[in-house]
């Protein structure tokens, strides 16, 4: 049977390819979505995408994940730092989570170098640009016994 994964956009993630390029790339987010469903496209996968600038929505679409997805990607923006309950909703749901960021987190502000949702999170990804969503949608479709190698 076919596995459902979710990418998942936290906030301000809407406004990438606008600003402050020299820190997120020039990738919009549409264009970023569109490289990701090329990217699943021979493995069949029933990918869905979402992005919300508030926490309880992200917390709804993790919770409703439980009934159709198998793995979620998700970038939760600025509530990687500071959101308790994002992280008790990752370990509520027990689906893998990969953790996204496009910048490298350590290397930037103090406030940033803290996630409080790797620890339940399958893995974390950091720093390679939009293509840090590519390599944790490998890894998810690794996970999952899809991609060999
Ligand atoms: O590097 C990442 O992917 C982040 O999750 C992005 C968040 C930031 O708060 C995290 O510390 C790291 C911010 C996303 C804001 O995106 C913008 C894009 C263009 C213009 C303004 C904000």
């Amino acid at each position: 049977m076919s596995k459902g994964m979710l990418i998942l956009h936290g906030p301000n993630l809407n406004l990438l390819g606008t600003r402050q390029p020299e820190i997120y790339g020039s990738m919009t987010l549409e264009a970023i979505n569109s490289a990701l469903r090329q990217h699943v496209k021979p493995f069949e996968i029933a990918l869905r995408v979402e992005q919300s600038n508030h926490e309880g929505v992200l917390i709804d679409r993790l919770h409703e994940a439980r009934g159709w997805a198998d793995g979620v990607v998700f970038n939760p923006g600025a509530y990687t730092h500071t959101s308790i309950a994002l992280r008790d909703a990752i370990a509520a749901i027990a689906l893998p989570v990969i953790e996204v960021h496009i910048s490298n987190i350590h290397g930037r502000e103090p406030f940033r170098h803290k996630s409080v949702l790797s620890g339940v999170c399958l893995g974390h990804i950091a720093g390679f640009g939009w293509h840090s969503y590519v390599l944790a949608v490998d890894a998810l479709l690794r996970q999952w016994d899809i991609l060999a190698g």
